[in-house]
């Protein structure tokens, strides 16, 4: 970088975050095949540039833009079943499943044991850390989902909180959360469900499985993560904490004494808090409609059978599982998985490696030519290697 003492131009500016930046990956590449997050939504532009003041951790400045978060919130939490639900837009995924562990410890009034599955993402150890919760991991069945009898064994009245993940991180599971929920009733224990990714695809699934159940439809479901920057389609950084109603959303609550407006709350872990991203977010899903998502999680899944197809009827690879959402892991028969992921990273794919499997996510970014492209390069590496 160069120095801070003499100040520069645009263009030298320019210049200088150009040359240092230009190694990024970009999502038109055609490459990023393994990432949670796309393009964003064509007027983004507009809105970010529009609200580029707003902030959101001061509701008596821009009444409006918390009117319209709240607003958002309701419309989400219908979609997923709650007519009462309550909550706030946060930076992502992470922020929403510390704030749910907060909620839940307020809840339980001080308990600590989390119950989760292995797949849970890691922002439940940031949680663990932050909170000094412990974490009980339950094993997978080999749909990879929480075994529910391990689970039922772990759960007591000194549990804290019991996580379900509705679109794992690494392949998309989604766990047995009505089972799940079952196990929560007799003691009263919150209940989380960590729908990042899945929540912006389940809803709009077509011929969906009674077993795909993750919303407030399952009556002990308290809270929610979804992340608008993930299938949302919205843009970075764009989480939310749904919780059921008002009463459990305001467990997390801070009040705030002095700022304009006079008493007001936050709900959140930042203060001060992007207004642009959010409401470009928000722009999105109302310029989309539910028409538009269920047309973008068709081709996504489209995408996914297509790859899947082409894997299942290839000698040198296999999948974790048969894919239920636009998450596939991948796996080489016929060399370590992990030195084929070396070989894609000097290609220039990027594609995540999760212990002994590779995470390809259907994003709708991704094109059937840049499928086929990644399917021959993954031919040709196993072909040289057993040259
Ligand atoms: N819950 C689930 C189920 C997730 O998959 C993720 C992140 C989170 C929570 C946390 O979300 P935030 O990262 O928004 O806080 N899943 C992706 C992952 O860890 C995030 C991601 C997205 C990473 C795009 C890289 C990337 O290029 O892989």
């Amino acid at each position: 970088m160069e120095n801070f003492k003499n100040k520069k131009s645009f263009r030298e500016t320019k210049k200088i975050i150009d040359r240092i930046t230009k190694n990024d990956l970009s999502f038109k590449s055609g490459k990023i095949i393994g990432s949670m997050c796309t393009i964003p939504f064509k007027t983004t532009n507009y809105f970010l540039k529009r609200y580029m003041t707003v902030n959101l951790g001061d509701p008596g400045l821009f009444p409006g833009s918390a009117q319209l978060e709240q607003e958002a919130i309701k419309m989400i939490g219908k979609i997923f079943g709650a007519e009462t639900a309550a909550g706030t837009f946060v930076t992502g995924g992470t922020e929403a499943n510390i704030l749910a562990m907060l909620t839940a410890k307020e809840y339980s009034k001080g308990l600590k044991k989390v119950v989760l599955p292995e797949s849970a993402h890691f922002s439940f150890d940031k949680a663990a850390k932050l909170m000094d919760l412990e974490l009980v991991k339950i094993p997978l069945t080999k749909e990879m989902t929480i075994d529910i009898d391990l689970a039922k064994a772990a759960i007591d009245d000194k549990t804290m909180a019991v996580v379900g993940v509705a679109g794992s991180t690494g392949l998309g599971a989604v766990d047995n959360l009505k089972a799940l929920g079952e196990l929560c009733r007799e003691n009263n224990t919150y209940m989380h469900v960590d729908a990042a990714f899945g929540g912006f695809v389940l809803p709009f699934l077509e011929n969906k499985d009674d077993r795909l159940k993750f919303d407030f439809s399952i009556p002990e479901v308290k809270s929610i993560t979804v992340d608008p920057h993930k299938m949302g389609g919205g843009v970075i950084p764009s989480g939310c904490i749904i919780y059921r109603d008002t009463q459990t959303a305001s467990l997390s609550e801070i009040e705030v004494t002095y700022l304009s407006g006079g008493k007001t709350s936050h709900r959140t872990i930042v203060g001060t808090r992007s207004g642009a991203a959010t409401i470009a977010s928000i722009a999105t899903m109302l310029q989309k409609g539910r028409l538009d998502y269920i047309k973008t999680v068709r081709e996504s899944i489209e995408k996914t059978q297509y790859f899947y197809e082409k894997i299942t009827r290839s000698d040198n690879f296999e999948s974790v599982i048969k894919p239920v959402i636009n998450v596939i892991g991948l796996k080489s028969k016929t060399m370590p998985t992990k030195e084929l992921h070396q070989e894609l990273n000097r290609r220039g794919w990027a594609v995540s490696y999760f212990n002994n499997y590779l995470r390809i996510v259907m994003m709708p970014h991704v094109r059937m030519r840049d499928i086929d492209k990644f399917f021959k390069e993954l031919e040709s590496i196993v072909a040289k290697e057993r040259r």
